[in-house]
């Protein structure tokens, strides 16, 4: 697999390199690192996200370089990277005509095996764990850009090692990735100690909202439009929100009620293990995975409340 990667990009000429929307930092550190790796050779590489570069990992070497329009020409290779599904690769993508052929690296679970080839391996810690491998075993050394760019994807998809996809390998890459003389706090700093003051004011009215079930096993918090408007928030800004009525001990399942139209609500549950809350959010036309999952719901806050915990009341 990876012998047959290493001689597409030996004996092609011309790359593009593309990833999820919404691109989080194994989306985007893994892709930076595999563009960096590929112009090092003296390839013409392209990066294009449907989507634009966070701020939050505008710090990575050539994250200046990814465009939201894909260049009208031809590509011999198109890397897609820890997508999930091909569409969500974004429409440019999936309507361009003039791509030689899709390479699939991914570690999700499930995925489309839509490329010529598809490297999945569901045992990586991050789709940045792939192209280190790819690079390892062509021979090539990771240099220090490509390392910053590899650890950020890894401490991103493991929680900072927390999640028990933080397997050996992972820890072993990392030391290796350290070991090029990458500084750790300052990567940690960017991605942790740098967020916008309007975060942190947003979050403080979201926490007065807390409620915690009578057994003390499910706990909510809730975010209204008001709320964005008191702060100068965005609703990008909730992102992580709802781990924190989960943090709390002997908490299973956290619910976080956001407002996104008067009227109606965005529900997202996340669970420490024990409940499976696809099933939840499947109760309310959602779903997703077995410890994160979303459902939308309209009426007042007051009845989705009391619809939510019901349910909370009879599956937990
Ligand atoms: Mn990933």
């Amino acid at each position: 697999m990876i012998e047959g990667i290493i001689e597409e990009i030996r004996t092609n000429g011309s790359f593009l390199i593309t990833t999820h929307e919404n691109p989080d930092g194994d989306a985007v550190g893994s892709s930076l690192a595999l563009a960096g790796y590929l112009k090092r050779l003296g390839k013409d590489v392209t990066i294009h996200f449907c989507d634009p570069v966070p701020d939050l990992y505008t710090f990575l070497p050539l994250a200046g370089d990814v465009q939201q329009v894909l260049p009208d020409r031809d590509y011999d290779v198109c890397f897609v990277l820890d997508v999930g599904e091909f569409r969500r690769a974004g429409k440019q993508i999936a309507d361009c005509r003039r791509i030689g052929k899709f390479i699939n690296l991914d570690h999700h679970l499930t995925t489309d095996y839509f490329g010529a080839i598809n490297y999945i391996d569901s045992k990586a810690a991050a789709s940045g764990i792939l192209v280190y491998r790819i690079i390892k075993a062509a021979g090539d050394v990771i240099d220090y850009e490509a390392a910053l760019c590899l650890y950020t994807a890894i401490i991103t998809d493991t929680g900072s090692f927390r999640y028990s996809n933080a397997n050996p390998e992972a820890f072993a890459v990392s030391g290796e990735l350290v070991a090029t003389g990458i500084n750790t706090w300052t990567i940690a700093e960017k991605l942790y100690e740098s967020q916008p003051r309007q975060r942190l004011e947003l979050l403080t009215l979201a926490l007065s909202t807390m409620t915690i079930s009578p057994k003390g096993d499910y706990a909510s918090i809730t975010v209204t439009l008001d709320m964005y408007e008191k702060t100068g928030a965005s609703a990008e800004l909730t992102d992580g929100f709802v781990n924190y009525p989960r943090s709390i001990r002997g908490i299973e399942v956290s619910v976080f009620f956001r407002e996104i139209n008067p009227g109606l609500f965005k529900v997202g549950f996340r669970s420490k293990g024990k409940v499976d809350v696809s099933g939840l959010a499947a109760a309310f036309g959602g779903g997703g995975h077995h410890n994160a999952a979303g459902c939308t719901m309209s009426g007042s806050l007051e009845e989705i409340r009391h619809k939510v915990f019901a349910h909370l009341e009879t599956s937990l």
